[in-house]
């Protein structure tokens, strides 16, 4: 046993000590004991001392909390994953982009006008691809108030409120066609950051690929967030408009560089692919240069300039053109090796870390030297806009060779860096002191982004990391040909790197992931007072807070039902309208107990509530079929939960 615990380290030493303890708390004349068992239960299941230690850090007894909430990216599903760490159990998908049933997200009147108000016109969108969530910062530190995302395929951000873990809003900006740089905050969340990726006219028109130089182009938008409304203000928002590379991801600056927003980009060929026209793939055109352009955007000045009205109006949205932004030096580029993939600025806001993905080194910027070279005018050139390139070799601090694939950087509370390597399969700790590799551990595989312990604020936590790897081919019970997604939980709080648990996502591809302290989410317990509507987070004007107003009302504009829920009945619980007939279910859930939730489905009519406590929503929809239609309560809510049901009949 000594020698195995020199071999695999700290990590073990944990388990060892609870096996010591077993074995002398059972006494020499029950020599073993619990501790025969437990050695029984590892040689049985082929676990190791360094198994049973990664078991015992994140094993979670029931009833028992999370240090961490980690909120992931669903990917694809256009949800938002909530997971708690460390023991990587999920705890809830909150419907965002996507209609999600068991919320009844998409489904109820006010959800579905949330989706509608931020989809194209008369086509509500049905999913998103989520990439980055930003939660809202006080003073550089996650608050625990707010979370943004953005789907990258609609160019949308969304705002989620952790009071209830429930989407609020979706704006959708038809200045661009899809994002990627999104959602970044500043650290006051005065502005949530969206990125356009694929140059396009801006607005939505029309240009041939040909006027590609002149025509197509990239911008961010700076969405105002009200934080005492929770909403963002798109009339008080604006953007700039951005050469045709393509822009990355972006992070906002913080103590020295507060104020300041870097942003990567690659493609500064310009290419746009055209096989067929014979050009090179994207794939090849874009990655001609051995450097691209780190983006540095004087926010704060730039504010001015809007205020002064030095904006033009584009599809609704006051954009800063390129002229004005050189006139007035906001923005400025550093070169910055190869195709990069993410900005990451460290805790001390001034050294700002860039990976190549076609080169082996994260560089890293000094924002004291980029200050410093802005103020003097050193310039090293224009790019083809006019906006001025700064001194590559004058601007850094110095690089480190990490390993093939760096993307993605995290920060702990002891000083180090964590990189993802994603041809490597790893991550790379490495210090900002002094800019020395100091371990790698293998990770399975692929890896994108990484998450740390709230690792992109002010004050990282450190503790955990969650590799978010993109591959899992030899990790889970086969399920067929897509495969999910691995994270990976490590633990970092010792010398030596050890991967915890393995927690297959199988609903999307997860990009980037954020996570806060459990201490600092205060989830409301129900929805008070009975009749809120939670979008509003006001009473619901058709809420129905008795039941002796339950009722059905025929009106001009159609038969309104005014329905409670308590356990266990609805009322009214049989309603008759004809064929043809709008029909609108208000319904409230008088209960003001815990978790005692109803839902609300209308069989064959694509009904769909979940009615959480105190909670008042609206189902419309009109009876074209004639018939005998069920309605139910969808949640086992009591031991009479089955007869929680009525009917609707629609009269020929
Ligand atoms: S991206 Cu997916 S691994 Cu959209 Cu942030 Cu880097
Ligand atoms: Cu209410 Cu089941």
């Amino acid at each position: 046993m000594r020698k195995s615990l020199l071999a695999t380290g700290g990590a073990v030493a944990a388990a060892v000590l609870i096996l010591a303890l077993l074995a002398t708390s059972c006494g020499t004349g029950n020599q073993g004991g619990m501790s025969t068992d437990l050695r029984a239960l590892m040689s049985a299941r082929n676990l190791s001392e360094a198994d049973v230690a990664a078991a015992l850090k994140t094993y979670t007894p029931t009833g028992g909390r999370d240090e961490f909430y980690l909120f992931a990216s669903g990917g694809h599903s256009g949800n938002l994953l909530v997971i708690g760490v460390p023991s990587m159990r999920i705890l809830k998908y909150v419907g965002v982009f996507t209609p999600e049933p068991w919320q009844g997200y998409g489904f109820d009147e006010e959800t579905r006008r949330i989706i509608r108000d931020g989809s194209p016109p008369g086509l509500p969108l049905t999913w998103g691809d989520m990439h980055h969530p930003a939660l809202s910062e006080t003073n550089g530190d996650y608050d625990g108030e707010y979370i943004f995302v953005n789907d990258k395929a609609n160019a949308r951000i969304a705002v989620v409120s952790l009071r209830d873990f429930a989407t609020k809003q979706i704006v959708m900006s038809d200045l661009i066609q899809g994002d990627h740089g999104g959602t970044f905050v500043t650290p006051n969340t005065e502005y949530v950051i969206e990125t356009a990726q694929f140059p396009a006219p801006l607005g939505g028109g029309y240009a041939p690929l040909s006027d590609y130089d002149d025509e197509y182009r990239g911008a961010q938008i700076f969405w105002k967030f009200d934080r005492t409304r929770g909403r963002i203000v798109p009339e008080e928002s604006w953007a700039i408009e951005l050469p045709p590379y393509m822009q990355d991801l972006a992070d906002a600056g913080k103590l020295a560089s507060d104020g300041w927003i870097f942003c990567n980009s690659f493609n500064t060929e310009r290419a746009y692919g055209g096989i067929q026209q014979g050009n090179p793939a994207l794939e090849s055109g874009a990655s001609q240069n051995d450097m691209d352009y780190l983006h540095i955007f004087d926010l704060r000045r730039a504010e001015a300039v809007v205020k002064q009205g030095r904006t033009t109006l584009i599809a609704g949205m006051r954009v800063l053109t390129l002229p004005v932004l050189v006139e007035e030096g906001l923005l400025h580029f550093v070169p910055e090796p190869k195709s990069p993939h993410g900005v990451d600025i460290a805790p001390d806001g001034n050294a700002i870390c860039v990976s190549g993905k076609l080169d082996t080194h994260v560089t890293v910027y000094d924002f004291a030297k980029i200050r410093q070279l802005i103020e003097q005018k050193r310039y090293d050139g224009v790019d083809p806009y006019g906006v001025p390139i700064l001194p590559f070799r004058d601007a850094i601090r110095g690089q480190v060779e990490i390993g093939l694939g760096p993307l993605h950087t995290q920060f702990d509370d002891r000083g180090s860096a964590y990189t993802s390597v994603f041809i490597e399969s790893n991550v790379a700790r490495w210090s900002l002191a002094d800019l020395t590799l100091q371990e790698k551990i293998p990770v399975h595989y692929n890896i994108g982004h990484l998450c740390a312990a709230e690792g992109d604020a002010l004050h990282p936590r450190g503790k955990y990391l969650v590799a978010m790897n993109k591959w899992a081919i030899d990790r889970f019970s086969d399920v067929g040909p897509l495969l999910p997604q691995n994270f990976q939980l490590i633990d970092i709080s010792g010398d030596k790197m050890q991967v915890l648990y393995d927690l297959p996502i199988p609903l999307g591809e997860p990009h980037y992931a954020q996570m806060i302290s459990a201490d600092k989410i205060k989830a409301i317990e129900m929805y008070t007072p009975v009749g809120t509507d939670p979008v509003t987070g006001e009473l619901h004007p058709d809420a129905v807070v008795r039941e002796a107003d339950a009722r059905v009302d025929r009106r001009a504009d159609g038969v309104h039902v005014y329905m409670t829920l308590v356990r266990s009945h609805l009322n009214p619980d049989i309603v008759e309208v004809r064929r043809g007939d709008r029909v609108v279910f208000h319904v409230t859930n008088l209960e003001q107990a815990r978790d005692a939730t109803h839902g609300f489905a209308v069989d064959k009519y694509n009904v769909n509530l979940s009615v959480e406590p105190g909670k008042a929503a609206d189902a419309a929809f009109v009876a074209d079929r004639a018939g005998v239609f069920p309605f139910y309560c969808t949640e086992f809510c009591s031991a009479l939960h089955l007869e929680m049901a009525g009917y609707l009949l629609v009269k020929p």
